[in-house]
């Protein structure tokens, strides 16, 4: 992160300052051209509450993601830049890059560790070698409903959870959704685990999804994703699960005819700041960060949710061949897959699992 100190705040800065407004701007439309061509996005929100004081510096805060320009999670970061540029009175700039730009999830952390990078948004499933609790997420079927993902994120266990991860050179500061992931495959319609046969399945690098696919009798193969599109075209592997948005944000469509609509797993975003990065800044535009992610992740969430049926019904009409299992079929799914509760229960902690299905039932009464 670069501090510009107040001297520097002379006229030059402001000019440049409103050539780069011109400049965003410039993107913005051309990101929400492209948005809209494929699906009406959510329009990003009105920023709300005052301008908040600093220190008299400047900073530029760099946002990597891994997903695309048209992702659910880029149009969370745009709202979030829109925030913190706002209500620091463009005292604090971010720049966001998308597909992987400056680096997949694993290297992102790690280059927020480094303090070579501000920010960033992995999902949790890559990092559970760092912060084991992390596994509950990649339990599957855990998550019944988008609402009880919000209970657990925004309730105790969620918040405890950032606390826990705000260690090894990072802070958590906020959740956001990746979402319910889906099958897709090059080869055949799949309705049973017997279809999945020897399938080639690319999986986050998970030891939990490893353990899902080969339980289910598929051939699972760790890779980043930001190697996925490239595997999948040339064949190294036949299939990879993705919520709707990124299958058709990233085109995995166009190199894969068939999908099952599983929601075996709700994945969710961890919003990480570098350490070096927060201790630069002052208190209150620490809390402004901790404010603008938590409205980046309500809104990205109610963005994925009102996209995703939209965007399934787009793939569909451009042909991709989806199958929506009936719920006997979903049972089938979820007895073949009991076995990996077992395996994970004791390393997850019981306990922990145990309050997320209470959390289910609560809701089911
Ligand atoms: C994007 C990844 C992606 C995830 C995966 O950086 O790896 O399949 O679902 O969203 O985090």
């Amino acid at each position: 992160m670069t501090t510009i100190t107040p001297s520097h705040r002379s006229t030059r800065p402001r000019a440049r300052s409103s050539l780069t407004t011109l400049m965003a701007a410039a993107v913005l439309s051309l990101t929400s051209l492209s948005a809209v061509a494929a699906t009406e996005m959510p329009p990003l929100p009105d920023v709300t509450g005052d301008v908040v004081k600093g220190d008299g510096n400047d900073y530029n805060i760099k946002f990597n993601i891994g997903l695309t320009q048209s992702s659910a999670q880029y149009r969370g970061l745009e709202y979030f830049k829109k925030i913190v540029e706002q209500r620091s009175d463009n005292h604090i700039k971010v720049q966001t890059f998308h597909s992987a730009q400056l680096g997949d999830d694993l290297q992102s952390v790690s280059a927020l560790q480094a303090g070579t990078l501000d920010m960033t948004a992995p999902s949790t499933s890559p990092m559970v070698s760092m912060f084991p609790q992390f596994a509950v997420f990649d339990l599957p079927f855990l998550f019944p409903t988008p609402e009880i993902a919000d209970k657990v994120l925004d309730g105790d266990i969620g918040q405890q959870m950032l606390k826990d991860a705000s260690t090894k050179g990072l802070v958590a500061i906020g959740w956001s959704e990746n979402g319910y992931r889906q099958l897709t495959n090059s080869e055949h319609a799949v309705t049973s685990p017997a279809d999945l046969d020897g399938l080639k399945v690319r999986t986050m690098q998970n030891p939990i999804h490893l353990d899902i696919w080969r339980t289910l009798g598929a051939n699972p193969t760790p890779m980043s994703f930001a190697e996925l599109f490239t595997a999948l075209e040339q064949g190294v592997v036949d299939g990879q699960e993705n919520p709707w948005i990124t299958i058709e944000s990233s085109k995995f469509n166009e190199v894969q005819p068939y999908a099952t609509e599983t929601n075996h797993v709700y994945t969710p975003f961890i919003t990480l700041v570098s350490e070096r990065t927060w201790k630069r800044l002052p208190e209150s535009y620490q809390q402004l960060l901790r404010d603008a992610a938590k409205q980046m992740g309500d809104y990205e969430r109610h963005v994925s949710r009102v996209m995703n049926d939209q965007i399934k019904q787009e793939l569909k009409d451009d042909g991709m061949k989806i199958t929506e299992l009936t719920p006997e079929q979903v049972a089938v799914f979820q007895k073949d897959l009991a076995p990996v509760y077992d395996d994970w229960r004791e390393k997850i902690g019981g306990d922990l699992i145990d309050r997320i299905r209470a959390e289910s039932k609560v809701d089911s009464k």
